[in-house]
This record gives structure tokens, C-alpha cells and sequence, in this order.
């Protein structure tokens, strides 16, 4: 068994290759949502290795996002090249979407982790033959022959249940990380788990080859996933994604991005963008100050958005505790005259709880009371919010 994963880990490259042939063969492209979270990535990947099990030709999962962004998602990099070079395989094998030109050759996709094109990859849509998703259904892409949309913590355990007796041990060291990282370790605090993601932890779990808990542990700067726990697998990949101490303000409104087109009642699209960024507020603006408002007035630019939603979440000290937090920043194109109408209608969103905190000449700055909802929430919220608006 344990083989079978591991052969189709070393045909990666050569499949990679194919697509960039003159004329490649017809091959079925699995595509991770364009936030390329280690979710998306390990479903991708995952869900493949499922479908090649079941059609002769190729199966190349897409990294959706640029090759060079690898590097803001270091929790990302250590797990896929942990799994790779156990199969004698190298994170090079991998495809991320500036490798391909999508439109050249449109080919048999699936979507892995969103179940709509991305509104830059909006061509795709009559192409998409499969979703396996965990997002509020968008109701795109209705003509594909399976649409798996089911709300759990992590993609990952979709992919999983699908995969079952597939499952060998790198699988499941793989399969599990995500579920813990989108869980916080299945935490009921956190009100993400399901029992679906759970019986599946348990599951993965007890397929793992864990290393004896006798091994020294390592320090942070030479993470190893040799761990002996799911605990442990947990708490390294954590830390890693909670390392953005490094990153400046704008590497940490791109590292974990999505984009949308919304179309107003008048027919207006808006173009909005959801950063969420695993640092709370309170210690970005100590660090940052004025630095952040004019990092996202740069990245609105960049974008070309009309409106950017930027959500900071994390532990800080209140007298004396640490509790977890959400905040959210909004900020406009100066091309929009509506700003503060819109902010108006969003603090009686619900799902979101704002409470303004201050407005600068350039933004709104809000804590989150419903600190459980994630953009997975807040986009549909704020969708819904955009639809409704009219400006005649
Ligand atoms: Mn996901």
C-alpha cells in the first residue's frame, strides 16, 4: 500500500511536465482554492492521488498560488517536503499556477478546497467536472458531475473519507495535519471540529507511524516532523504558521488572500479581497503603527480592489489571560464615494459582531465579538451585503 502513494508522488514531475507540452495528452488538473492554505494543498495532492486510482490518464494536482509564495507558508513547505523526499521526491516535482497557463490547453478540472473558480480563473467554469468542498456553496459550476459541498473544519477530511482504505501511513500524517491546523487540535473552544473531523483524526491517527516519544525534541529552527503525537504534529506546524513576525505588512495581506467579484443590485461588480492574517491586532499595530494603513492602500492598488477586508486574529493578554481574538480593518478604493454607507450596513451583520474601535482617513478598525467566524463565514455575510447595495 504504502508504495502505491509514493509511486504516484515520483510521477509528479514528469506528469508536471506533460502539461507544459506542445500538445499534452489529456490529463485531469485538481486545483486548491487560490489561498493555498496547507488545506488546500494536502487535499489537492491528496484527491489526485483518489482520482488517479480510478482514470488511465495522468492527474496533476495545481498548486494555486505562485511558486515564490511557498515561502510565506512555511508550516506548508516542511509538511509536502517531509512527504515527498520519504517517496524520493522534492518539493520541485510540485505545479503552482504560475507553472501552467491555464487557458491554453483548458482541460478536465476539478476544484479542491472552493467550489468557484477564483474570479481571475472565472474561464475555467464550464471545465470543472468535480468539487469536493467544505464552503458555503457558491452555486457555480452546476454542471459538474459531482459536487461534493459539506461543511467540516478541514477540506482534508472529505478527501480523507473518499480515499479510506487507500489511506497508508505518509497519507495520513498528511491527511491529519490540516485537520488539526483548521480545528486548533480539535479544540472545542474553537467550534470548528465536527464529529466527522473528529472520527477522522482518530481515524488517520492510529495509521500514523509515530516516532517513539523518546526522542529529544528539537528546536523550532530546525522543525522536524518526526513527531510522536498528533499533539506534536499539531504544535510544530502551529508555530510555524504563527511564524509572521518576519513578514512585512504587505507579505502578511498576501500570504493567505482570496478575491471575489460581487456583482450590487445595479450591476456594479466589486472587486473585494479577504486577508486573514494570524496575528492579533494589538501587537501588528505596535509594531507596524501607520505602516499597515498604508500597506493595504498599496495592496488595494496592486489588487485593483474596491474594498479590502483585512482579518487579524490571535492570543493577546487581558488582565493578566490570554484570550483569542478577532479583529477586522476595512479600507476602500479612493474610488469609492460609499464607504461609510457600506460600513453602516456591516456592523448590523451579524456573523460578524463589529464594534469599531477607530476610523483613520483611511480605514475602519473593528474588533470581531463572533470570534469563531472565519472568512469562511464572513464572505458570504459580506457577499449577501454587496448584493443588496443600492446606489442609484
Ligand atoms: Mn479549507
Amino acid at each position: 500500500m504504502t508504495a502505491a502513494f509514493r509511486s504516484f508522488l515520483r510521477t509528479l514531475a514528469a506528469n508536471s511536465a506533460l502539461l507544459r507540452a506542445p500538445t499534452p495528452p489529456p490529463l485531469t488538473l485538481v486545483l486548491g482554492n487560490e489561498s493555498a492554505d496547507l488545506d488546500s494543498m494536502v487535499s489537492s495532492l491528496a484527491l489526485a492521488y483518489d482520482l488517479s486510482t480510478k482514470t488511465p490518464h495522468p492527474v496533476v494536482p495545481i498548486i494555486n498560488t505562485p511558486r515564490a509564495d511557498l515561502v510565506l507558508r512555511p508550516e506548508c513547505s516542511l509538511l509536502l517536503s517531509h512527504t515527498l523526499e520519504a517517496a524520493g521526491a522534492s518539493l520541485s516535482s510540485l505545479t503552482f499556477i504560475d507553472d501552467v497557463d491555464l487557458a491554453r490547453h483548458p482541460m478536465d478540472i476539478w476544484l479542491v478546497d472552493h467550489n468557484a473558480p477564483a474570479s481571475r480563473q472565472a474561464f475555467l467554469e464550464p471545465y470543472v467536472h468535480g468539487i469536493v468542498d467544505h464552503h458555503v456553496d457558491e452555486g457555480k459550476c452546476l454542471g459538474a458531475k459531482e459536487r461534493q459541498i459539506e461543511v467540516v473544519a478541514s477540506c482534508a477530511t472529505l478527501v480523507a473519507q473518499r480515499l479510506g482504505p487507500l489511506v497508508d501511513p505518509d497519507l495520513a500524517k498528511l491527511l491529519i495535519a490540516p485537520i488539526l491546523i483548521d480545528s486548533s487540535n480539535l479544540n472545542p473552544a474553537a467550534k470548528r471540529a465536527t464529529p466527522s473531523d473528529i472520527a477522522c483524526v482518530q481515524w488517520l491517527s492510529s495509521l500514523v507511524q509515530w516516532a517513539s516519544p523518546q526522542q529529544p525534541s528539537t528546536a523550532l529552527t530546525t522543525a522536524t516532523l518526526d513527531v510522536s503525537s498528533p499533539d506534536d504534529l499539531y504544535k510544530t506546524l502551529d508555530s510555524l504558521k504563527g511564524m509572521v513576525t518576519h513578514l512585512s505588512p504587505y507579505d502578511l495581506l498576501r500570504k493567505d488572500y482570496k478575491q471575489w467579484q460581487v456583482a450590487d443590485a445595479n450591476g456594479k461588480a466589486w472587486a473585494l479581497g479577504i486577508s486573514s492574517i494570524s496575528f492579533p491586532l494589538k501587537k501588528w499595530m505596535k509594531r507596524d503603527g501607520p505602516l499597515i494603513e498604508q500597506a493595504i492602500g498599496h495592496w488595494i492598488a496592486h489588487q485593483n480592489l474596491d474594498m479590502a477586508l483585512v482579518m487579524t486574529h490571535g492570543k493577546t493578554k487581558e488582565n493578566g489571560i490570554k484570550v483569542y481574538g478577532r479583529q477586522l480593518i476595512l479600507a476602500f478604493s479612493p474610488d469609492i464615494k460609499e464607504g461609510q454607507m457600506v460600513v453602516d450596513k456591516l456592523v448590523d451583520v451579524e456573523v460578524l459582531g463589529l464594534q469599531l474601535l477607530e476610523k483613520t482617513s483611511g480605514a475602519w478598525w473593528f474588533t470581531q465579538s463572533r470570534s469563531e467566524s472565519s472568512r469562511k463565514q464572513v464572505f458570504p455575510a459580506v457577499k449577501q451585503l454587496i448584493e443588496g447595495l443600492d446606489f442609484s
